[in-house]
């Protein structure tokens, strides 16, 4: 699989990131090793997911490849969009999804470890939401990952600011489940994954969907979706828009006139 490479160690499945090039950047083809990764492992009975960079990154993952975005008139994170696909099949995936962070945890890589069902880092991590940052619209399903991992005002300050917050402050906040130094890391999320192992899988699993129905259950009504996909229509038909995307692929700092 084009960078991701996997490995089975009893009932525990371990999918490493590793295009380094790009940071792991979250591109099509590193989505679709993840993707794939996840029905072999569904297909064997894996019982816990580890998904992780290769030790010692300075980045887990960059995000949304910024390349692949749409340079405007078309939704950047429509349903269709890779980055959508992962995050459902990590939070639709029956085994419990572990997050091994170390290193920088960049936009759309933040949702992807906050949609996983634990995650343990090592104090140097860092989390960065960037929307803001890039002039995106973010999209309904992913706002409300992030809400259901992030307090409200706390939320808000990631997202306003897109600057990064220590993983120390995200243990803090509760969206950190352990902090583990690197050198032990390895051993401590292995011993967290045998231990939920030996538990019953089906019990398990049927909880885990549970609670994904439970908190996706809101009554938005036609009128309210068709609000948001208006206002969200608006930024991704901006000038701001092509202006973020642009200013990151010509290595400059944007300039954002609100048009
Ligand atoms: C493609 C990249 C990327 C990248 N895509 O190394 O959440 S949303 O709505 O924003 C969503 C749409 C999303 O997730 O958008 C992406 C959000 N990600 C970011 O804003 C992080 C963008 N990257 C950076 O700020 C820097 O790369 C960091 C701080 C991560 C690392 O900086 P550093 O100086 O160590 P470079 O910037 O030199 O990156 C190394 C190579 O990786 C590419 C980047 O273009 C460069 O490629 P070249 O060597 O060909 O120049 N790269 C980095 N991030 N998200 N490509």
């Amino acid at each position: 699989m084009a960078f991701v490479r996997t490995r089975i160690r009893g009932p525990v499945g371990i999918i490493t990131m590793d295009h380094p090039k790009k940071l792991n950047a979250l591109s099509e083809g590193l989505i679709e090793g993840i993707v794939k990764a996840l029905a072999r492992f569904k297909k064997k009975g894996i019982r816990v997911v580890v998904l992780r960079a290769k030790r010692g990154v300075e980045v887990w993952s960059a995000g949304h490849d910024i390349g692949e975005l749409p340079k405007g008139k078309r939704d950047p994170l429509g349903w269709a969009d890779p980055l959508r696909q992962l995050v459902r099949e990590i939070e639709e995936h029956p085994a419990p999804v572990i997050a091994l962070v170390e290193g920088g945890v960049w936009g759309g890589a933040c949702e992807v470890a906050m949609v996983s069902d634990i995650i343990v880092a090592t104090p140097e991590s860092t989390f960065a939401a960037t929307p803001a940052k890039l002039g995106v619209p973010y999209n309904a399903t992913g706002l409300l990952t992030f809400m259901w991992t992030v307090p409200l005002p706390m939320l808000k300050e990631l997202l306003f600011t897109a600057q990064p917050i220590s993983a120390e402050r995200a243990a803090q906040l509760g969206i950190v489940n352990h902090l583990v130094e690197a050198k032990q890391i390895d051993r401590f999320v292995m011993a967290m994954a045998e231990q939920i192992a030996q538990n019953s899988p089906l019990s398990i699993s049927v909880m885990k969907e549970q609670m994904r129905i439970l908190a996706s259950a809101h009554s938005l009504t036609p009128r309210m979706f068709e609000r948001i996909q208006g206002l969200r229509r608006h930024v991704y038909d901006s000038d701001d828009y092509r202006e973020g995307i642009n200013a990151f692929l010509e290595k400059r700092k944007p300039a954002y006139t609100g048009t």
